[in-house]
Parts: C-alpha cells; sequence; structure tokens
C-alpha cells in the first residue's frame, strides 16, 4: 500500500455535462474535506452521495456545486480510499478543484497511476489493467465485447490455472534433482507437459484474430484514375467523406477513415489512380499511393466492370500482387450485359487473390456483401467471433504464449528423447515466466513503466 494520495482530472478535457476529481489514499476523505462543504452536516459513509460545494479556503469562495462519493478501501478501483468529486464539466471548475486538492496535500496522478495502483494492491492482474484501456479505446461493438472479457479475468485465470499445472511438475522435477538420494518415484511428466502446451496453443491460436478485432487493420483501395476508389470509400463508410466527381485524377492526395466492417475496426485508404502522368502533382499522389499500398494489410483493387480491362488496369493490379488482395468490380449497375453475366477474369495470376465482390455504389449491390468479404479475408474465413469473446487480442500476450510454447516444446522433446532432469527446470521455469508476464506476475518495473504511461492521466 502506498501512503500518498494522488488526484487527477478523471474525465477528458473539453466542456462537459459534469467532470470528475478523482482522489486514490490514505488521505482521500481528510484532504477532500479540507475543500468540501457538505450541504448538510452529517458522517461520511462509504458508497454514499453527498452533497455540497468546493470551497476555496484562502478566501472561503465557492468555486464549485458538487457531489462528493466515497469509496472506503479496500471496496474501490484502487483498493485503496478514493474520493469522487464530480463538479460541472469545465475547465475552470476541474482545474481550480484539482489546485485546491494539491494544495491540500495529494499529489498529481502518473498516466496510468490509479489503475497501476490497482494492480499493485492485487485488485485486477495486468492483462485485466491493459483491458481497462482497451475497453476505453474499443472501435467496434466486437472489440468492445473481447476488451471487456478480458476485463472480466478470463484469460489470467486460464493463465494461471496453466501456471500452476507446470508449477506441480516443476516442484516434482526440482525434488528428483536435488534429492536423487530419497526414494521419489520416477514418473512420466510427458503428459502432464503435452496438456499444458495444447492449452498455450489454443491460446494462442485465437491471437490472430483477437488482434484484428483490438487493432483493426489497413486496406487501401487502389485502381486506375476513374475507377470508382472515392465512391466506395464513401459508400463503405456510410459518409460522404471523399470528393467524387467524373475528371479522372480527383483525389490526389490519399485519404484515411476508420469504418466498421462487420466488427473489424478497418483503416480504409483512399489513394490518387495511379497513372504514367507526367503532371507533378499527381506524380507526387502516385508514390503517396504506392507508400499507402505498402503499409496496408490487404488490397481493394478496383476494376470498373462496365469496360473492359485496360492496360492501366493491368498496370494496377500488378502493384498488389505482393499483398493479400480483394477485386472489386465497380459499377454492376452500368454492365450492359445481364446482371448474371459472366464478370472478365484477370488476365494473368495473382498469387494473394482471396475473392472477388461486384459493387454499384447507385443501387448499393455488392457492398454488405465487400464488407464481409474484408472481415473474412482478414480473419482467415473464421470470421465468427466466440460468444464469449474469449480472444487473446494483445501482443505483448502473443509474444509471452509464443515463448511459452517454445520452451514447453523443447520441454516435452527433451522428455522424449531422454534429455538429464535438471534441464527440463530450466525449461519449465523459462516457460512460467513467460506466463507469468501476461498475469504481471513475472514483470520488471521498467515494463510496468511502458505499459502504464500509454493510459490517460486519471485512469
Ligand atoms: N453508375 C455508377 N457510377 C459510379 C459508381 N462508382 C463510381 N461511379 C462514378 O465514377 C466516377 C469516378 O468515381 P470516383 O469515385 O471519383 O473514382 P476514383 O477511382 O476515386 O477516381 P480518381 O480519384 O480520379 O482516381 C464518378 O463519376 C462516379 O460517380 C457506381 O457504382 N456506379
Ligand atoms: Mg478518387
Amino acid at each position: 500500500m502506498y501512503d500518498d494520495t494522488i488526484t487527477a482530472i478523471a474525465t477528458p478535457p473539453g466542456e462537459g455535462g459534469i467532470g470528475i476529481v478523482r482522489l486514490s489514499g490514505p488521505d482521500a476523505l481528510p484532504i477532500a474535506q479540507r475543500l468540501f462543504r457538505p450541504y448538510k452536516a452529517g458522517p461520511f459513509r462509504s458508497h454514499r452521495l453527498r452533497y455540497g460545494y468546493i470551497i476555496d479556503p484562502s478566501d472561503e469562495s465557492v468555486v464549485d456545486e458538487v457531489l462528493l462519493a466515497l469509496m472506503r478501501a479496500p471496496h474501490s478501483f484502487t483498493r485503496e480510499d478514493v474520493v469522487e468529486l464530480s463538479c460541472h464539466g469545465g475547465p475552470l471548475p476541474l482545474q481550480r478543484t484539482l489546485g485546491l486538492t494539491l494544495a491540500a496535500g495529494a499529489r498529481l496522478a502518473q498516466p496510468g497511476e490509479f489503475t497501476l495502483r490497482a494492480f499493485l494492491n492485487g485488485r485486477i492482474d495486468l492483462s485485466q489493467a491493459e483491458a481497462t484501456l482497451d475497453v476505453i479505446r474499443a472501435q467496434t461493438a466486437t472489440g468492445l465485447a473481447v476488451a471487456q472479457s478480458q476485463l472480466g479475468g478470463w484469460l489470467a485465470q486460464e493463465v494461471r490455472r496453466i501456471r500452476a499445472a507446470l508449477m506441480d511438475v516443476l516442484a516434482y522435477v526440482t525434488v528428483v534433482v536435488d534429492f536423487p538420494e530419497d526414494e521419489v518415484e520416477l514418473q512420466d511428466v510427458t503428459p502432464a507437459l503435452t496438456q499444458s502446451l495444447r492449452a498455450v496453443e489454443r491460446l494462442l491460436a485465437t491471437a490472430d484474430q483477437g488482434m484484428v478485432y483490438r487493432q483493426g487493420v489497413r486496406a487501401a483501395l487502389v485502381g486506375r484514375p476513374n475507377a470508382g476508389k472515392s465512391s466506395l470509400l464513401n459508400a463503405l463508410l456510410r459518409a460522404d467523406r471523399a470528393i467524387v466527381t467524373a475528371i479522372p485524377g480527383t483525389t490526389r492526395d490519399t485519404l484515411e477513415e476508420t469504418a466498421n466492417l462487420a466488427g473489424i475496426p478497418v483503416v480504409l485508404i483512399d489513394t490518387a489512380g495511379i497513372t504514367a502522368s507526367s503532371d507533378p502533382v499527381e506524380r507526387l499522389g502516385v508514390d503517396r499511393s504506392r507508400a499507402a499500398l505498402a503499409a496496408a494489410d490487404l488490397a481493394l483493387l478496383l476494376l470498373d466492370s462496365s469496360r473492359p480491362p485496360t492496360p492501366e488496369d493491368i498496370q494496377m493490379a500488378e502493384i498488389t500482387l505482393d499483398k493479400p488482395t480483394l477485386l472489386v468490380w465497380s459499377k454492376i449497375d452500368q454492365r450492359s450485359e445481364q446482371p448474371s453475366a459472366e464478370l472478365p477474369t484477370l488476365p494473368f495470376a495473382h498469387p494473394y487473390l482471396l475473392g472477388s465482390v461486384a459493387t454499384s455504389v447507385v443501387t448499393g449491390a455488392g457492398i454488405d456483401d465487400l464488407a464481409r468479404a474484408v472481415a473474412q479475408a482478414l480473419l482467415g474465413g473464421q470470421a465468427v467471433v466466440p460468444g464469449n469473446a474469449q480472444l487473446v487480442s494483445n501482443p505483448r500476450h502473443r509474444d509471452a504464449l509464443d515463448r511459452a510454447v517454445n520452451a514447453l516444446q523443447a520441454a516435452v522433446t527433451g522428455q522424449t528423447a531422454g534429455v538429464p532432469t535438471d534441464l527440463l527446470a530450466g525449461d519449465l521455469t523459462t516457460a512460467m515466466n513467460a506466463l507469468g508476464e501476461i498475469t504481471g506476475e513475472t514483470v520488471g518495473e521498467d515494463l510496468l513503466d511502458t505499459i502504464f504511461s500509454r493510459f490517460c492521466i486519471g485512469k
């Protein structure tokens, strides 16, 4: 437990209905009482609201009319005494109230310090602390479900269960190594190791999908001028974001906007139609388009379905050859053929072509199909989120699971090959430490600093 009391404005800057100054630490209530004048006299009880005023003790002036909430340790977010002062949500009342808590003896909190205390005081583990940030930053409902699920602690429980099983094996191995003269009955630990290995592998197998929901992905719209890229961007966003005209070369600069495609936050990048033009401005745009494509996870290659592919189309298709690509036949409302008539095929093989969809921004045909196709492409064909949303979604966790798998594989291989038992202890310790990094049982201060510095002040 800490002996100092921290304070911060917990709500975002700007104007709002209310804004909250939060205090946590042993002196949270005494400090608050130095500036709070209750409307009615009476005791301060935990989890009860008190109505009153913030008073500047230097001149007795009223700073704001507020509600004070007291949450006594250990029944609070940090497991310390917490006081929340709900002020009017303007910069001045909040800044002045904050200033008065500082003058009364509190210290300004570091970014993420409330959550850090919740972690260090054992209320949540590190994966739950990280999940609080994911909840705040979730970009889609599915991303939020994944974050809430992790906040609920399933990952921590699963990791602890696997660590406990490995601890049993390690204890046994240690006895065999340290006290060989004792007649410990030799057991085959391979089945226990294999079981743990499979459990870690099952977690790891969810990570690619989980990270897509948490972090989102980047998809670049490419195609020759006038293919309909900006129109498609607007249709997927359901907003008139990009300028659309019948003049080829309308889009000069790349433009990014996040769309929610089947629960995945997808940053769509509209690009300038790449041509061999000598117009210097357009050439700059073309360079940016190539850069946008290079940094994207997926290419949406647009071909105008109402006319046969041109050499420019082929040139465009060729620059997508090293990217996972979805082919989009645009403007199907303008085709002279029957809607059921076959679309032309690409006149060459594309090694990473994941499928094709025909769309029209005029009739809306194919737009939802395209969103689903993008999701399918990004999730390796498994677009179904489990009902409990239990997916590993953090690269740090994936990296730790990866190292645990490697160490456990080495342990299993070693056991099978009859490697001396003391070497097994090393692999087991490596695996357990890697798993402990997820829950925070085996992390150093540097890593904690890195993780919590990404939080906002007041969280
Ligand atoms: N009928 C029809 N017209 C479309 C469709 N999509 C785009 N267009 C038209 O095609 C023209 C070009 O559309 P844009 O979206 O600006 O094309 P672009 O690929 O962004 O073009 P640049 O920015 O020049 O590279 C405009 O006149 C659009 O109205 C469609 O699905 N059906
Ligand atoms: Mg455009």
